[in-house]
């Protein structure tokens, strides 16, 4: 068996959402690994470039001209050598050269290549005999803020989190339940409801950000009653997208409500403690690491999650660490380019009690490696939605993952 590198094969293929991204095919003498790369629409500031200027038919040629050439003849096994290969190929801090997304596909395709090589899963491969341990699905039912635009809650995303549940199976059936019944309430509470969905396949709906909590709250404890588990949901607020930076206020446009910093503290402080929210993501603007550090310390059992606030750079998060900012991460490979910069970041937030939540892109292709690096990197929550193609992919090769170990399989402890 033999991992070396005999060809990369780039092309440009299509996500959720009708954008053109990439697709990569690494092939080495005794295996073989694909992969696509996913494209946010509420973007961290700080994350990596994602394609050089002349989009994604410029990658395709970067990697036919500049990568390919390079890494032919490498060891797919060495993973770090690989990314740091792609790194000097760029030469910039940000991958503006051949493009962040270039770098994920062809670092993640490496390593599906590398485990095929030897006959492995990725999991198995990454994660060695130890990786038993299968992530919580936290699943978007509510779509709001950038994700859904209209007369829609402003908090972008409302998440059921089932942290009762024993086995992964019935994580994924309680949020298939919880998502089928916030439809049918909204077909009764919402007389022009067209049973729309947002990219990630979550109810867009005219219903403002209160009525999206109480129904979030009913629906759980409905759906947890029934299935004798307890099921939580918490909220990725986006603040970064409805942040007023010149007024230095909130701007709850729907709700018709303008918030200063620490009227916004106040306010999900109040959301913690109302709805025993189990999490919450991006709940201030991304460079607001103090006031994480304050809701942080002032809330228990919630896991106060940063997203664009980290965009899964080491940097960021050390600073974060240092003033007490969070106590949860998004883990979102493509915002900092390669798997060894993104399992940089992982360790780091482990080392420093972070929850790691293993995470989708709202534009997303049905690639599942996301479900392969949760389980192999022990990150407690997975967030990838509940339905449409692109989410069921990562949910269902979890299922097969949790089938795979048998006996094995744990959930994650979830400290909340
Ligand atoms: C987020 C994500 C995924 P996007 O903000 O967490 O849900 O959205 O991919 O648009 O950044
Ligand atoms: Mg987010």
């Amino acid at each position: 068996m033999s991992s070396i590198i005999e060809d990369l094969i780039a092309r440009k293929i299509f996500n959720n959402r009708g954008e053109e991204t990439i697709e990569v095919d690494v092939v080495t003498t005794s295996g073989f690994g694909r992969a696509a790369a996913p494209a946010g629409k509420s973007r961290g500031k700080a994350e990596v470039v994602y394609y050089p200027t002349g989009g994604v038919d410029q990658a395709v040629k970067k990697v036919d001209e500049l990568i390919a050439p390079e890494l032919a003849g490498l060891n797919a096994d060495f993973q770090e050598e690989i990314d740091n290969s792609l790194h000097e190929i760029d030469g910039t801090t940000n991958f503006k050269v051949i493009g962040g997304n270039t770098a994920f596909a062809v670092s993640l395709a490496n390593a599906e290549a590398a485990a095929n090589s030897h006959g492995l899963l990725l999991f198995q491969f990454l994660g060695g005999s130890t990786a038993n341990i299968l992530p919580y699905p936290l699943g978007n039912c509510i779509s709001g803020g950038q994700h859904a635009r209209g007369k829609s809650p402003d908090i972008q995303e409302f998440l059921a989190l089932p942290y009762g549940a024993e086995t992964f199976i019935e994580a994924a059936t309680a949020n298939a339940q919880i998502h089928k019944k916030i439809g049918e309430a909204l077909r009764k509470k919402d007389k022009l409801f067209t049973a729309g969905k947002s990219d990630e396949g979550a109810w867009i709906a005219n219903i403002d950000d209160s009525d999206s909590f109480e129904l979030m709250a009913k629906t759980c404890e409905e759906v947890g009653n029934e299935l004798d588990f307890e099921c939580g949901f918490g909220v990725d607020v986006a603040a970064s997208s409805f942040w007023n930076e010149k007024k230095q206020i909130y701007n709850y446009a729907n709700d018709g409500k303008e918030r200063d910093t620490g009227e916004q503290l106040e306010y999900l402080k109040e959301l913690i403690e109302k709805y025993h929210l189990t999490y919450v993501e991006d709940a201030f603007h991304e460079e607001d690491f103090k006031s994480f550090a304050a809701l942080t310390k002032q809330v228990k059992n919630c896991l106060i999650c940063g997203d664009d606030l980290f965009t899964t750079n080491n940097e960021r998060l050390s600073h974060g660490i240092k003033l007490g900012a969070g106590n949860s991460i998004i883990i979102k490979v493509n915002q900092i380019g390669t798997l060894t910069d993104a399992l940089e970041t992982i360790q780091n937030a482990q080392q420093h009690g972070y929850t790691c939540v293993m995470s989708h892109r709202s534009g997303d292709t049905t690639d599942w490696h996301i479900a392969h690096l949760a389980a192999a990197f022990g990150c407690p929550v997975i967030k990838t939605g509940i339905v449409e193609g692109a989410r069921v992919a990562k949910i269902n090769e979890l299922i097969r993952i949790e089938q795979f170990l048998g006996s094995r399989a744990k959930m994650a402890d979830l400290k909340i």
